[in-house]
């Protein structure tokens, strides 16, 4: 009965993964036994440690107190000092208070020996029983185990309660951390280079913690990361889940315990209870007369009267016969030789069975640490500590073979790995402080984004008016475009797309029932959009004749409409002089020309070949327009690409720069201007500063570079590397790549903030920057991501709700119900940007309920709408 087979082991981890996910879940929690308790610890140590840390580490007996001292060179060798003070026998029974009362004392004793009163310390505090953690210092106890039975605790924070006995004795102690004792194991045994990421404690009682990915352990906020999690697996079984294993003298060792019912794995593996167990076994083998016939074994009927450490002896000890005759002789038995072999079986059972069942736990941990890391093979160092320790390699390499363990054990308790962990808390809080002083001028408040808004709304004022135009930073352009698509436009079409990532040529059909079309993309070499006009336009023409060639369109002239995604002051539908590039173009002899005849004089300057411009409109009238036809009510276009830049439909009554009262008309606000006459100075960090002045137009467009794809990635790039030099990120390790412009691409963004990305993706990304991050550095790297792309959603939101509350008011609606026709890659390929936006646009603009449209053929299908419309216009 007391031998487990290797299937019955396996059935018995497959019941233990399952409860760990149980324990795991927010929802299936509270039916698990096993508790799965955040510890709040998601850092290893990283060697910078440094300074003296003071424990107090709450045992079986005793309390031992320590100062560690870590010097910060990767603290191989911390210097340890430490008190053992044994602990009252009334104390485990008694009054709460009275318990850290003691331990405040003990404290009070220790630093005696060594400091001077009024110096401060942090402290770390074993505490080996399951408590509900909240925070590092934030730990309620949940339940007494192994004999400790002290009133006015369960339910309260024992940092509290120890900060409080703590105060009483005045000493300047500061409880930083609470910890498990496995929790100080994993750290303790954790040396060089080998992270434990694994502890099991198999004495009095047994427990076991490990590094969990943060994202699986739903009772906490953190997502990205690990943390360690204790597992509280004492508790397994206290279903009925281990009743297949649980034997009668397990349930006598129960019925007798202090907490029956309770701990039922604890009971079957913890040292308090073997010895136990071994004697309920001699109890039932005597009254079968199998042994002892030849005393009275009345004795055994004593509780406790066979130790766990005599049990160990028993089967250790090289004369392991010898052993067992004077244990049972000391009992006042008189064992013959055959007892004495059956007694020592007996013990060699009951301690096996010990072993495999925390052989069975522990490939539950590894195998589930396999699976939700998705490795093939998991390669971890284990810490372990406890009188019970064995080495079950073997059998844990059975029944977890996906998994290469080291196991590593701790020579010094749990003392020093809670000081590091205090040390690691405290170098975390320190980092901190630091990060949040870095990012805190990239979080903005509801109060900042109301401003920008005000702002943005006041330039847009400023911009349609006549005599005001030229003061505003937003030039809020004229389009020439009265009215989005009704349906009737009709005909086949050549497109350009020029001012995106990609330059897309196309043929658009536009039928009754249906719009075809057919497009190119072609590469625009940097030396052409920094080279001349003429050689610009010249590729846009050969690019034409290429696309016209394969789609046989050699033999038409059909009218083109021309999607210009720069700002360009319009003086008809097929007129447009550029004001300025944006986005890194800088052709020269363009600014100040008509593009349209930039184009025609290019198709000119080719023997035989005429093009028909008949309509030229910014990327955001064309993603108006294109989404506008499907949706009627899409009168504002956005984009957030490699630039940034929304149009809406204004009253004509409302342009100044324009004649006319009557109807609408679609207004290019060029946004991405906007501030350029430092009315957004107050928002704009040092970062931003150092993005704006390496680009090809400093103190230009200063919204856009805050928002848009081509500068996000520099923004990061920037605040990473002041990380570096603050030594918050890589060690402050110099990394030369990161100082390579442009090197920390902005779809980097999009990948490490994608949610649940295993971290591991992360690092692979920094390490293409031969960034040699740490688990801790690459969740810092997704905060400063995440950091920067919020506010420039937020940012966007801003602009976006200036817009619609300007037309809701245009409009003399308490509502307005408006679509947004959006497009660009940061917007579609970006995991929260357009979510983000949107949210933050319902809070800024309630009043307006927007729906955003994705563009799904781009501009170039809306500039031929905008080119239909003017055929229709211009008549056959
Ligand atoms: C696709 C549109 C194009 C626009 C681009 C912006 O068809 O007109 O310029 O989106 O997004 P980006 O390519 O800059 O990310
Ligand atoms: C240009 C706009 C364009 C936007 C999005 C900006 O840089 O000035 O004309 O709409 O980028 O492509």
């Amino acid at each position: 009965a007391l031998t487990v087979p290797l299937e019955t082991l396996q059935v018995l981890k497959g019941h233990m993964m399952q409860d760990m996910r149980k324990g795991l879940s927010r929802q299936m929690h509270a039916q698990a036994t096993m508790q799965m308790l955040p510890t709040f610890i998601c850092s290893m140590p990283d060697g910078t440690e440094k300074g003296d840390f003071l424990v107090a580490e709450l045992c079986q007996n005793y309390v031992r107190t320590l100062c560690v001292t870590l010097l910060g060179d990767g603290n191989q060798r911390p210097q340890v000092m430490y008190k053992i003070f044994d602990m009252p026998m009334n104390i485990m029974q008694g009054k709460g208070e009275a318990l850290f009362s003691f331990i405040a004392k003990c404290l009070r004793q220790f630093l005696a020996g060594f400091s001077s009163p009024q110096r401060r310390f942090p402290l770390g505090f074993v505490f080996p029983f399951s408590c509900k953690q909240t925070q590092l210092d934030k730990a309620e106890l949940t339940s007494w185990s192994k004999g400790f039975k002290c009133t006015g605790v369960e339910g309260k924070d024992v940092v509290q309660l120890l900060q409080s006995a703590i105060n009483k004795e005045e000493l300047y102690v500061d409880v930083v951390a609470l910890m498990n004792d496995t929790v100080g194991t994993m750290m303790t045994s954790s040396v060089e280079d080998k992270a434990c990421e694994v502890a099991i404690i198999i004495d009095a009682g047994t427990n076991s913690c490990f590094m969990a990915e943060a994202q699986q352990v739903e009772m906490v906020e953190e997502s990205s990361g690990r943390m360690c999690v204790n597992t509280e697996w004492g508790c397994f079984g206290d279903d009925t889940t281990l009743s297949g294993i649980m034997t009668t003298y397990d349930q006598r060792v129960d019925k007798e315990s202090s907490n029956p019912g309770k701990k039922r794995f604890e009971k079957l593996v913890g040292s308090l209870y073997l010895g136990e167990i071994v004697r309920h076994v001699l109890v039932a083998l005597a009254a079968e007369k199998a042994v002892f016939t030849g005393s009275n074994a009345g004795i055994l009927r004593n509780k406790d009267v066979l130790k766990t450490h005599q049990v160990l002896e028993i089967i250790n000890h090289e004369d392991g016969m010898a052993r067992t005759r004077s244990t049972l002789e000391t009992l006042g038995l008189r064992p013959s030789e055959r007892d004495c072999c059956r007694v020592q079986q007996v013990c060699r059972v009951v301690v096996s069975r010990a072993a495999a069942l925390c052989a069975a736990g522990l490939a539950a941990i590894l195998t589930h640490m396999c699976q939700s890391r998705e490795l093939e093979q998991l390669y971890v160092n284990i810490g372990v500590d406890g009188e019970l320790y064995r080495d079950y390699t073997s059998v844990t390499g059975l029944l977890a073979p996906e998994c290469t363990i080291t196991l590593l054990p701790s020579v010094d308790g749990t003392g020093r790995g809670a000081a590091i962990v205090t040390a690691v808390a405290l170098r975390l809080a320190d980092q901190r402080r630091e990060v949040d002083q870095l990012l805190s001028p990239l979080r903005l408040s509801r109060s900042d984004l109301q401003r920008v808004q005000a702002l943005m709304r006041q330039e847009m004022d400023l911009g349609l008016g006549k005599e005001t135009n030229a003061r505003s930073s937003v030039r809020m352009l004229p389009t020439y475009v009265r009215a989005t698509p009704d349906g009737t436009e009709r005909g086949e079409f050549l497109a350009l797309d020029l001012g995106g990532t990609n330059f897309r040529v196309l043929v658009v059909r536009v039928a009754e029932d249906s719009i075809r079309m057919a497009s190119e993309i072609y590469v625009i070499p940097t030396s052409i959009i920094q080279g001349t006009g003429v050689e610009l336009f010249n590729h846009i023409v050969e690019c034409i004749m290429d696309f016209q060639l394969k789609q046989d369109l050699m033999e038409q002239i059909l009218p083109l409409g021309f999607t210009f995604s720069f700002p360009c002051q319009q003086l008809g539908l097929d007129k447009a002089v550029l004001l300025s590039w944006t986005k890194g173009f800088n052709a020269s002899g363009c600014v100040g020309q008509d593009v349209v005849q930039l184009l025609r004089d290019a198709a000119l300057r080719k023997q035989h070949f005429t093009l028909k411009v008949v309509a030229v409109v910014n990327d955001t009238v064309g993603t108006m327009m294109s989404c506008g036809y499907d949706d009627p009510k899409c009168e504002i276009g956005l984009i957030v690409g490699t630039g940034t830049n929304a149009c809406y439909m204004e009253e004509m009554r409302n342009v100044g720069t324009v004649e006319g009262n009557e109807g609408r008309m679609c207004i290019n606000m060029e946004w991405g201007a906007f501030g350029d006459n430092g009315c957004l100075d107050h928002i704009f960090t040092n970062f931003d500063q150092m993005v704006d002045e390496k680009t090809i137009n400093p103190g230009k467009q200063r919204f856009e570079k805050l928002i848009s794809g081509m500068y996000l990635g520099e923004i990061v790039r920037y605040i990473l590397l002041a990380m570096v030099e603050k030594r918050v990120l890589f060690r402050g390790k110099p990394c030369p790549k990161l100082q390579t412009k442009d090197i920390f691409q902005t779809k980097f963004l999009s990948t490490i903030e994608i949610d649940g990305l295993a971290l591991k993706k992360v690092l692979a990304i920094l390490r293409d920057l031969d960034l040699h991050a740490s688990f801790e550095d690459s969740v810092l790297v997704r905060e400063v991501c995440q950091t920067v792309s919020l506010r420039a959603a937020q940012l966007c939101a801003a602009g976006m709700a200036a817009v619609v509350e300007k037309m809701r008011e245009n409009r003399g609606l308490d509502q307005l119900i408006v679509t947004v026709g959006v497009d660009g890659t940061l917007y579609k390929m970006h995991p929260h940007f357009s979510q983000n936006l949107q949210q933050t646009l319902q809070v800024l603009a309630p009043k307006c309920s927007v729906t955003f449209l994705q563009s799904e053929d781009g501009s170039g299908k809306g500039a031929a709408l905008v080119a239909a419309v003017a055929c229709r216009k211009a008549g056959p």
